[in-house]
């Protein structure tokens, strides 16, 4: 009988031992890696846009899209170094992906590398990119069944943002509906609601950002 190889999981296995290999080799350099993953639109950029400047570390980003390289374009305006990865059609970062990335940018003086997934609710969360922390990013328009129709990465994230809640006036939004399931999901999931435009939530974020540096550096 010829042996049959799944290149599917193969593919994964191999990916998951770079991602550990990253996880590591960050570790011993001290500095903390954020994969934030939500829909096209969430607020993903704006989100890192209002974060950088002023924040108490020192970032650097890896921007995740299909295709053009806008997004590292905007991150660049802020001052901080940014790497742009298009997928070329592929719906989701892998951690190979990462690695050359991180080739790109001078880690010397960075604190946080954040990574921005590929705007997609699905896949990216079953992708190990060596990051500390996966964060979903929700956005109120998005409506509040998202957790349970999307739930593996509600599950898997470290902290859910609910971000764009200055529209909260303009639209109905069942908040309890939305932590309810976050909770029964992921009980201990940070939760924090956040507007990027009018800055909501935006200590809390900073806050949690540093709480997590220095875990990962003690
Ligand atoms: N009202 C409001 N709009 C916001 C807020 N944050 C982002 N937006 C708007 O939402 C739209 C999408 O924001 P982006 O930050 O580009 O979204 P993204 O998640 O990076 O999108 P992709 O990279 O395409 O996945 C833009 O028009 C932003 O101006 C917010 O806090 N409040
Ligand atoms: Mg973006
Ligand atoms: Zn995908």
């Amino acid at each position: 009988m010829p042996r049959r190889i799944n290149i599917r999981q193969a593919v994964m296995a191999a990916d998951e031992k770079t991602a550990n290999r990253l996880r590591r080799d960050l570790k011993e350099r001290g500095i903390l890696m954020v994969n934030l993953i939500g829909s096209p639109g969430a607020g993903k950029t704006t989100l890192l846009e209002s974060t950088l400047p002023g924040a108490g570390f020192r970032s650097a980003v890896i921007e995740g899209d299909v295709a053009t390289s806008r997004d590292a374009e905007r991150i660049a305006k802020t001052g901080t170094q940014a790497v742009q990865i298009n997928t070329h059609g592929g719906c989701h970062l892998e951690a190979h992906l990462v690695e050359k990335a991180l080739m790109e940018l001078t880690l010397d003086m960075v604190d946080i590398i954040f990574i921005e997934n590929v705007g997609n609710l699905v896949c990216p969360a079953e992708f190990d990119l060596g990051e500390d922390h996966k964060v979903a990013v929700s956005s109120l328009p998005e409506g509040p069944d998202k957790p349970l129709k999307y739930p593996h990465l509600f599950s898997e994230a470290g902290a859910v943002l609910l971000t764009k809640i200055d529209l909260y006036q303009y639209i109905p939004f069942d908040k309890d509906l939305f932590w309810g399931d976050v909770t029964r999901l992921n009980p201990s999931a940070e939760k924090i609601e956040i507007s990027a435009s009018a800055g909501d939530g935006m200590q809390e974020w900073n806050e949690l950002l540093s709480r997590w540096l220095g875990d990962k550096r003690r």
